[in-house]
């Protein structure tokens, strides 16, 4: 990390209070403080001391009829009823997450004027929604699926907002197509079904008969789809912007966010298991990793573009289902973000949250990508259904620095203004257009003239180049992750006219990958190349180029998996290892109870220790790592116990660490019987086997297991 990167570090550990913290918090009731009684009320504020039993007219058996004249109880389940608003109409399920922005240095003002991504001196506040974007807010968080990455700057000249993705292209090319794509993807009118999935008829036919979908869904097919966490996802702006210098030089640009732990992702197997057994691993996972201090943090970059380079490439800049390979557009990386602070309140914070493309701050434009140009029409429009003409006004949405208008009046509008005029120009002059030198939204003059016609660009056209680009770059792990995850889905449409029409299209990627495909699925085996593939690869698109060049384990889940009579001096030391490494670690025993440590007599409660959860209740799914330490009497009860068995045999499975020391390694060497691993096999050696991420060892010094488990953490 450069000298800057260090000193905006620092920075942020002092920062747990944001200037938009501060402005929330005018908003927030601490019940604690606000009423030294805690009294109960009504909405109106009166007192209320029964608010169990509805008001009756009671016989002598104490039964009767409920009155409607009941004030209390009627305002009571008023409110109720109203409590629901609609949910977004894509992008339903989300978690979010307060932090802060900084950039490194004033590098930037080389191509736009905003202070935001020019002055090193700023702390500016963020709010950063994920989600998911087919399934419903009750859905499953591990579902393969495009996530969403937006984020919100309270910057000192208002709000920007960058709505992106973790992939950095999308679907199609015009915004007109949208309800096309979507109303493909979301669950089909007939049934319902299916719930955030793809793997549908109407999704493949759509795509099938849209080549321009074609890059992007093989990007979902790939591991992009199924991330680990929120906070090992890479995030895009997608479309193409502008930023404009204090010259009025023009600069396209495409923004990236990129992980500090690097981009990972679950296994689908793993995927589809979490799904059922903990629906909400994201959201918590984010939860969890601000609340134990594993702050997540990304590092900003754009990608830009000089104005007369336009049509320089062999592509259309402005065309969103292409990539700017950085090859020929490098990315600088100029500043970072960090998350710190969980919401107070999921419904006002991160439900009523309202992210519009069309917020952006002087210094940042728009262009004409076609995309962009409908998405700014559309999110605020979708406020308006979702929240309300006045959704600007809620606290979560309003800017930092001053807003004052003449806008009026709408459904619950919060703010009074104490002026006679609500126009311009007025007598009064209490607020008026500031001209562009003192800070007003400069529109940058754009030459424009054309015919009014429905038409797509030539280069638009081109579907197939980047699609087998993407397949070229990924690594052999990658590709057969993305020809069966691509399988999968078209083994579950059953109308053989969308796996035929799919497989068919394939081909236009790549011979090899459509026949591969085609054969699993049953479609349309290829006997000749449709289209040559041109070879052309890049390290930048397979996700194994953002692991990060110090491998580290910071917020990784650890289980420890343990029987009565286990080491528990060993437990102790690892446990303290590995919370040096900033990872949580589990113990998992027979009970969420007591467990007996070697040398405690079974019931001796206040010398065993409190197992964190129980086999059956945590399965392997949930952590990114398995530890058996040693302890004859344990290592034999895991090996009778069917759940400790498959516990370690999944975790294989799932190319997890599985790390076993002294006794637990016959536990793992026998029981669990891992295809084609060594172990260590000298109980008083203390040397270390490492075979297929088994790390094995007979003895282990526990003074020095800090420093073992950090070389075999940082070790590939
Ligand atoms: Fe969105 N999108 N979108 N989208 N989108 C919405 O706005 C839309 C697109 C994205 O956490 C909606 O407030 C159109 C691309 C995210 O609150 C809606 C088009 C990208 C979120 C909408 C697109 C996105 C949304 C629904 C095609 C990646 C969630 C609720 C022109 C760059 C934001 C809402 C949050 C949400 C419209 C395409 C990302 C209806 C018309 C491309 C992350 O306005």
């Amino acid at each position: 990390m450069s000298g800057v990167a260090g000193a905006v570090k620092q920075a942020y550990t002092a920062v747990t209070q944001s200037q938009k913290i501060a402005d929330l918090q005018r908003n927030t009731v601490d019940p604690e403080k606000f009423a030294k009684d805690r009294t109960f009320t009504t909405d109106f504020g009166v007192a209320v001391s029964n608010t169990d039993d509805w008001l009756k007219a009671a016989n002598s058996y104490g039964t009767g009829p409920s009155l409607l004249e009941d004030h209390i109880a009627r305002e009571k389940i008023h409110r109720f009823d109203h409590e629901r608003i609609p949910e977004r109409v894509v992008h339903a399920r989300g978690a979010a997450a307060h932090g802060v922005f900084k950039v490194y240095d004033d590098k930037a003002s080389k191509y736009t004027s905003a202070g935001v991504l020019t002055d090193p001196s700023r702390t500016t506040p963020v709010f950063v929604r994920f989600s998911t974007v087919q399934g419903s807010r009750g859905s499953a968080d591990t579902v393969r699926d495009v996530r969403g990455f937006a984020t919100k700057f309270y910057t000192e000249e208002g709000n920007w907002d960058i709505v992106g993705n973790d992939i950095p292209i999308f679907f199609i090319q015009d915004a007109i197509k949208f309800p096309d794509i979507i109303h493909a993807v979301k669950p089909e009118p007939k049934n319902e079904v299916p719930q955030g999935q793809s793997a549908h008829n109407n999704f493949w036919d759509f795509v099938g008969l849209q080549p321009e979908a074609t890059h992007m869904a093989l990007w979902v097919m790939s591991d992009r789809g199924i991330p680990r966490s929120f906070r090992m996802m890479q995030g895009f702006g997608v479309n193409t912007y502008t930023l404009v210098n204090a010259s009025g030089e023009r600069f396209f640009v495409k923004f990236h966010w990129i992980p500090e732990l690097g981009v990972h992702s679950l296994m689908w197997d793993e995927a589809m298991k979490l799904g059922g057994q903990d629906p909400d691993f994201h959201r918590k996972d984010l939860e969890e990793a601000i609340n134990t201090g594993a702050y997540p943090k990304w590092q900003f970059g754009i990608q830009v573009i000089p104005e007369a380079d336009e049509h320089n490439f062999e592509f259309d800049i402005l065309d969103a289902t292409k990539v700017w390979p950085e090859e020929l557009v490098p990315l600088q990386v100029i500043g970072e973000m960090e998350l710190n602070r969980t919401v107070d309140e999921y419904f006002p914070e991160t439900e009523q949250v309202a992210f519009c493309t069309s917020h952006i701050v002087p210094g940042i434009g728009f262009s004409d990508d076609p995309l962009l140009q409908g998405r700014n029409f559309s999110y605020q429009d979708t406020q308006i259904t979702r929240l309300g003409v006045n959704w600007e006004e809620l606290p979560i949405n309003r800017p930092v620095c001053p807003m004052l208008n003449t806008h009026r009046d709408g459904a619950m509008r919060h703010r009074i203004v104490d002026s006679n005029v609500n126009y311009w120009p007025n007598r009064k002059e209490h607020f008026r257009p500031v001209p562009v030198a003192h800070g007003g939204y400069n529109e940058h003059p754009q030459k424009v003239q054309g015919v009014k016609e429905r038409m797509r660009g030539k280069k638009f056209q081109e579907h197939f180049n980047q699609a087998t680009f993407f397949l070229n770059s990924l690594t052999p792990a990658e590709r057969l992750h993305l020809t069966n995850g691509i399988s999968f889905e078209l083994s579950h449409c059953d109308d053989p006219v969308v796996y035929e029409t799919y497989t068919r299209l394939l081909n236009n990627v790549d011979f090899d990958f459509a026949k591969d495909v085609a054969t699993i699925v049953g479609g349309i085996v290829p006997k000749t190349h449709a289209r040559e593939n041109h070879g052309k690869s890049t390290p930048t698109l397979s996700q194994t180029y953002y692991h990060p060049k110090v491998p580290t384990i910071k917020s990784r889940r650890i289980a420890i998996l343990v029987g009565d009579g286990f080491d528990l001096a060993q437990v102790q030391a690892l446990r303290a290892a590995f919370k040096a490494g900033s990872a949580t670690t589990w113990l998992i025993g027979p009970n969420r109870g007591p467990v007996y440590p070697e040398g405690v007599a079974q019931g001796d409660v206040k010398n065993g220790v409190l197992a964190d959860h129980q086999y059956e209740g945590q399965r392997s799914t949930a952590f990114d790592a398995v530890v058996i330490p040693a302890g004859m009497k344990s290592a034999q009860a895991l090996a009778r116990n069917g759940r400790a068995v498959h516990w370690v045999r999944e975790a294989f499975g799932h190319c997890k660490a599985i790390g076993a020391i002294g006794e637990g390694v016959a536990f793992v060497r026998e029981a669990a019987q891992l295809p084609g691993v060594e172990y260590a096999t000298n109980l008083d050696s203390h040397d270390v086997v490492s075979s297929y991420g088994v790390v094995t060892v007979g003895k282990v010094n526990l003074s020095s297991i800090a420093a073992d488990v950090l070389k075999i953490s940082q070790s590939d």
